[in-house]
């Protein structure tokens, strides 16, 4: 039957945060699918634009202009299109918005699109969507990532400022992804256990991507409890530890600021390289800020043989960054998050010159999110040896790990994890 698209009709729904953001439906011969677009807090200055109407309702945050913009411009551009051919799509998209950031249309509008048709092609090749990724990124394999789970949540995402944002577990020492999921879970609620014995149960509040977010300033408090939790719950060195710094946020005039210190760039390094002496650290994630190159590649030189330094702010999945960072050695690890860019051909780009380079690749929710599980098949299609979608609490973090448990069960002995 053939993949020509009918129709798309976008509407404005809402994210894990109650804001709203932009869902696409996409009607072929064959199939009725649809996406919904994720959304950030701590996001970087050099992400596509996401369009926001801006005025009283939704306290500025409504997406009417955008959701227009995929119903009438979008909607014309790609009707009668064929779904199966995804770079084709993308690029009539991006020569429609014509600019560099996607300021015209809206990179949430042109996602939304990007993701239906996605899922919609994959239906029209008859297999599923991580095998239909795979095939369109020409990925070597499908496999099941090491899951980095956001147990500790601080920064924007807990309301907090100067504050070091993620305190990730890597469980690392598995078989398989179930395997790994099952100590991540039952470290999380050793975890809750010990907050709540300790600090109360106001301690185990959940902050915006499912972690705990207890009144604990220190991060060596809360990663030396985290490493309790680990023993606790009996896996020792199997579960290491990662950070993102999200550092950005907390990067002012040539200077970091946490808590009430303040650093320049090679002193923070020292802080780092502390942290990574004194616990099973295994990555870092935006220790610098977002344009702070020199930093970058001195974080990388100092502790890149060592320690995975993951791009997300500086990168913002975007080809130039990308290749500036190639070029200077500012990282060694690529943050994907496919609402940064705006369509899946140029996420699946990004990933391929990573990938090349032999940097890791890590799919990444948004602290906004939403029941669409696209990320988990986009993160096995890809081979990406890891993923990062929060903690393992709230069906909009759930989903992606309960997608991922299902494609495992689907793929059997076949699955491939980890690196
Ligand atoms: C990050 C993300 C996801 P946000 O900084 O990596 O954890 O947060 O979506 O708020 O940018
Ligand atoms: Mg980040």
């Amino acid at each position: 039957m053939s993949g020509k698209i009918l129709s798309i009709r976008a509407l404005e729904v809402l994210d894990s945060r109650g804001n709203p953001t932009v869902k696409c439906v996409l009607k072929t011969p064959k199939c009725t699918v649809s996406a919904i677009v994720p959304s950030g807090a701590s996001t970087g200055k050099h992400e596509a634009l996401e369009l926001r109407d801006g005025g009283r309702r939704y306290g500025g945050k409504g997406v009417r202009k955008a959701v227009a913009n995929a119903n009438t411009a979008l909607s014309k551009a790609i009707t009668g299109m064929d779904c199966t051919d995804q770079e084709a799509i993308d690029l009539v998209m991006l020569e429609l918005d014509g600019t560099t950031h996607k300021s015209k249309l809206g990179a949430n509008a042109m996602l939304a699109v990007s993701l239906a048709a996605c899922r919609a092609g994959a239906v029209h090749k008859g297999v599923p969507l991580y095998e239909y990724i795979r095939s369109i990124s020409e990925s070597e394999t499908i496999r099941l990532p090491i899951p980095q789970l956001n147990i500790i949540n601080s920064g924007k995402h807990a309301g907090l400022e100067n504050d070091i944002q993620e305190h990730m577990i890597f469980p690392m020492g598995f078989k398989s992804f179930s395997e790994a999921m099952r100590a991540g879970v039952e470290t999380y609620h050793q975890l809750k256990a010990i907050l709540r014995k300790k600090y109360g149960a106001q301690a185990t509040l959940l902050g915006d991507e499912g972690g705990f977010a207890p009144p604990i300033a220190d991060v060596n408090e809360r990663l030396t409890l985290i490493m309790d939790a680990i023993s606790q719950a009996g896996y020792g060195k199997k579960i290491k530890l990662g950070l993102d710094c999200a550092s950005s946020e907390f990067f002012k005039n040539g200077t970091y600021t946490l808590g009430k210190k303040s650093y320049a760039s090679a002193e923070l390094i020292d802080v780092y390289r502390q942290l990574s002496k004194a616990y099973p650290l295994v990555s870092i994630e935006d220790g610098m800020a977002e344009d702070d190159w020199e930093g970058w590649a001195f974080l990388t030189k100092q502790l890149g043989n060592r320690l995975q330094l993951v791009g997300d702010d500086l990168l913002v999945t975007n080809e130039a960054r990308i290749k500036r960072a190639i070029q200077e050695k500012s990282c060694n690890a690529l943050l994907l998050k496919v609402n940064q860019i705006g369509t899946v051909t140029e996420s699946i780009e990004a990933a391929n010159l990573c990938v090349a380079e032999k940097w890791n690749v890590v799919v990444s929710h948004r602290s906004g999110e939403t029941e669409d599980d696209f990320i988990a098949d986009l993160v096995a299609g890809l081979g990406a040896s890891q993923s990062k979608f929060g903690a393992p609490a709230r069906s909009d973090r759930v989903a992606k790990y309960n997608r991922l448990l299902e494609i495992e069960q689907e793929l059997g002995r076949k699955a491939k994890f980890g690196n």
